[in-house]
């Protein structure tokens, strides 16, 4: 019985211990892309703080969502599986990329490391042209 108390007591040490530890909610943010915007077209984060894109395209052809040149780090891309995407550049010179496929959904995670302002577009031949370009604002509080 003393055991069974001990137990319990040294658990609730550990729950407390963890629910007040450095477990900073991540920004969720969800970005609509169509032919030829997102939407919000500028999105602002905050800097070192886990952030999560759902990006969902609601168009008839396939998008991405690039950022060629940004601090970041726990990168992780969800990526779509059929692998037909028809992106321009080099997907390994991009920091943040996620393609997503007409009607598809697919998340990016990440924690940007520096303020600032940096350029959002669509790697797909011809969408940048037409527009297909936003704004990611790192903000340092
Ligand atoms: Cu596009």
């Amino acid at each position: 019985m003393l055991y069974k108390k001990i137990f319990l007591a040294i658990s609730l040490l550990f729950l407390s211990a963890c629910g007040a530890s450095n477990t900073v909610p991540a920004t969720e943010i969800t970005i609509d892309m169509n032919e030829f915007l997102y939407t919000p077209a500028e999105i602002t984060i905050p800097v070192n703080q886990p952030v999560v894109l759902t990006l969902i395209n609601s168009g008839a052809q396939e998008h991405d969502f690039v950022v060629e040149t940004i601090p970041v780090t726990n990168v992780q891309a969800q990526h779509e599986s059929s692998g037909q995407h028809h992106m321009t550049g080099n997907a390994a010179e991009y920091d943040l990329h996620v393609s997503v496929g007409a009607n598809g959904t697919n998340t990016l995670s990440f924690i940007a490391t520096q303020a600032g302002t940096y350029k959002i577009f669509c790697s797909v031949q011809g969408h940048e042209v037409a527009g297909m370009v936003g704004e990611l604002v790192v903000t340092s509080q």
